[in-house]
């Protein structure tokens, strides 16, 4: 008769003569077996992405310190990592393809021009009068709008106001790293040159009709104002009543795909009193409280997210958010890796 359990145990690398394993050495080979249950673990992926929460108020603190200790020139980019622990603090790692830091700009202050090749985008956290400007489109930045810096446009940021400006940025960093794909180009000054994305894609369902000039950009919309992405919200959440998650998506307006190749952005409303599980789905995810409270559980983690505050949870695992409030919507920013996983076929809802 077949034993099916015949493979459960696989040989150790211990097992091997030492003399064998000296001479696999030498030529620069390695024995699958002693490995295989670990790179393939039964049913469900080994996830160095760990259940973490970033509360605001002490990053502020800290961030504003950082303004004081080190200037612009020399940090380039004053911005403090929020690093998973279960990926190591010094990887600059939320989860496996995704990056997330806080970036503090000071009145005056200048963030020079440079591009690169992973995606990045920014959630605005707080502080009025910065402004970053993106291939030529100048973009102010407002508590809540997403700003997106899209792989190889030029980027800086600059900041006319009067009080700290503080945002998240997320990027793809540690896969396009990962396939050392990663590095950085510093450039000359941009000029101010085109349009503003954010106005000629005001309303969702009509989009501009070239008639005399063709538009070959990639990323035509560049801005998500808050303002739009919660109005947007609401009137969904008074269409739908209640049958599904009040969620849009950031998307590209001319082609509806996502807005960036690798990660995916999702706006979110809890409904007053409202507890919403997420299914347990491939990619890891990042939530960012934009307005209101939320109780956060993920698996026997638990905590509850004021505005401002940031988590990540692993891939295939269910989040349960329940809007804190009984009487006021709440609303979240999502990152995710879907787009990733979709495009490499290995995108998974298990409910
Ligand atoms: C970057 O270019 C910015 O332009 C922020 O503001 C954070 C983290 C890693 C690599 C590039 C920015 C970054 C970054």
């Amino acid at each position: 008769m077949e034993d099916n359990n015949r493979f459960d145990t696989l040989g150790r690398l211990e097992d091997l003569p030492q003399a064998y394993r000296d001479q696999l050495t030498q030529r620069n080979l390695v024995p699958l077996w002693p490995s295989l249950r670990g790179v393939l673990p039964p049913n469900i992926p080994t996830r160095k992405t760990q259940t973490t929460h970033w509360p605001y108020r002490e990053i502020r603190e800290l961030l504003i310190q950082a303004g004081e200790l080190t200037p612009i020139e020399k940090a380039e980019r004053r911005v403090l990592v929020l690093a998973n622990p279960g990926h190591g603090l010094n990887n600059m790692q939320a989860s496996a393809a995704m990056y997330l830091g806080m970036q503090l700009l000071l009145p005056g202050e200048l963030a020079p021009v440079h591009r690169h090749t992973p995606n990045a985008v920014r959630m605005v956290v707080e502080g009025d009068g910065a402004w970053t400007l993106v291939g030529g489109e100048k973009c102010p930045m407002q508590r809540g709008d997403l700003i997106l810096t899209p792989t190889g446009l030029w980027h800086e940021h600059g900041h006319d106001g009067q009080d700290p400006v503080i945002w998240l940025d997320v990027l793809d960093l540690p896969l396009v790293y990962y396939t050392e794909t990663s590095y950085h180009l510093e450039g000359p000054s941009q000029s101010v040159t085109s349009g503003q994305g954010y106005k000629a894609y005001a309303r969702g369902g009509v989009a501009p009709t070239k008639v005399f000039q063709r538009s070959d950009k990639a990323y035509p919309m560049l801005r998500y104002p808050w303002a739009d992405a919660k109005a947007a919200l609401l009137s969904l959440a008074e269409e739908q009543s209640g049958q599904d998650a009040v969620q849009v998506t950031y998307v590209n307006p001319e082609t509806g795909a996502d807005a960036e190749n690798i990660l995916g952005f999702y706006a979110l409303m809890l409904r007053p009193g409202e507890t919403l599980r997420l299914p347990a789905r491939s990619p890891a995810q990042v939530f960012h409280q934009i307005e209101g409270q939320t109780d956060v559980q993920v698996e026997a983690t638990g905590f509850t997210m004021v505005e401002a505050d940031t988590c990540c949870a692993p891939g295939y695992t269910a989040v349960t958010l329940k809007n804190c409030s009984a009487t006021s919507p709440a609303f979240l920013f999502v990152a995710d890796e879907a787009p990733l996983h979709r495009k490499l076929g290995v995108y998974e809802d298990r409910g």
